[in-house]
């Protein structure tokens, strides 16, 4: 499929998918959000790739947000519409077995910023700002960041980011544990493709049910993902994937993993 808003690169394992609408600062309009659906559902289904980066064309912005000249006409059940397509698209990214970071190389604002916590984990160039301020347009997050954010950073914090709207920036973000890594922009996009490589190399069936159960015990009482992990634990036992782990270990030679 070709995409008006979307690059894809695939190398080594790994997809760089880059949101490339720079002369709106890569903002989400529907169209953009279609293509991302689509996008990531394809690299779910390649077996050539087992890791994804997302980033932002240009040097200015990540994703300054979802369409404000887009959303400024809807009606209420066009803004529900919207708000339930772009969290289509965060809740897949949390549902694929293919982890997926964020490359947030610039500003990452409301619906850019629900992106990145949409990702499995975020690195921030040193410049990135990042921030939530839908309430200044008279509107709140609506991709998921009330959610995302509040069970990341906890209640507090995301509270002040969202009821102010005002921006963090890279280092801030960092102590808060929004992002795990702040990189120097030069840097920022081969940190990410090299943590997405690490992962390619490994065991995927190992990375994908680890990533289930995470998601989804954070949704458990710990005794429930006690249990849920137990259970993905053992079907790993079942793979082709364990032996040839263990097997290269023991014979001591490197793990020619077939994701089966
Ligand atoms: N939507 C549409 N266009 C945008 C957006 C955006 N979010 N952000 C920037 N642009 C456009 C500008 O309009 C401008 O276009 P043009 O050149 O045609 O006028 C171009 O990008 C460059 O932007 P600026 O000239 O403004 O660049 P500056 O360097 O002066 O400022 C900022 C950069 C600070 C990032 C500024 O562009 C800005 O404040 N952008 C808006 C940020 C924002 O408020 N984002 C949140 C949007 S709301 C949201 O994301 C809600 C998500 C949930 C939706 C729920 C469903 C209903």
């Amino acid at each position: 499929m070709e995409f008006n808003n979307l690059l894809i690169e695939i190398s080594d394992g790994v997809a760089t998918l880059t949101v490339n609408r720079p002369q709106a600062l890569n903002a989400l309009n529907s169209e953009l959000l279609t293509e991302l659906e689509c996008a990531l559902y394809g690299l779910e289904q390649d077996s050539a790739v087992k890791a994804v980066v997302i980033t932002g064309a240009g040097e200015k912005a990540f994703v300054a947000g979802a369409d404000i000249r887009e959303m400024a006409a809807m009606t209420s059940f066009e803004g529900h519409r919207f708000a339930l397509k772009g969290q289509r698209v965060m809740l897949f990214m949390e549902k694929m077995r293919t982890p997926v970071i964020a490359a947030v190389n610039g500003f990452a604002l409301g619906g850019g910023l629900e992106l990145a916590l949409g990702c499995d984990f975020i690195y921030a160039s040193a410049g990135a700002r990042l921030g939530f301020p839908e309430v200044t347009l008279g509107i709140m997050p609506g991709f998921g960041g009330t959610q995302n954010l509040s069970r990341l950073i906890g209640k507090s914090r995301a509270n002040e980011m969202i009821f102010t709207g005002r921006l963090v920036t890279a280092e801030k973000a960092l102590a808060w544990g929004i992002v795990n890594e702040v990189c120097a922009p030069e840097e920022l996009l081969g940190k990410a493709r090299e943590s997405a490589g690490t992962i390619a190399r490994v065991g995927l069936l190992g990375v994908g049910y680890a990533k289930d159960a995470i998601a989804n015990g954070l949704n458990m009482t710990k005794e429930d993902g006690f249990r849920y992990e137990a259970s993905l634990f053992g079907v790993l036992f079942a793979t082709e994937d364990q032996r040839e782990g263990m097997a290269a270990f023991v014979e001591k030679r490197k793990a020619e993993f077939q994701g089966k």
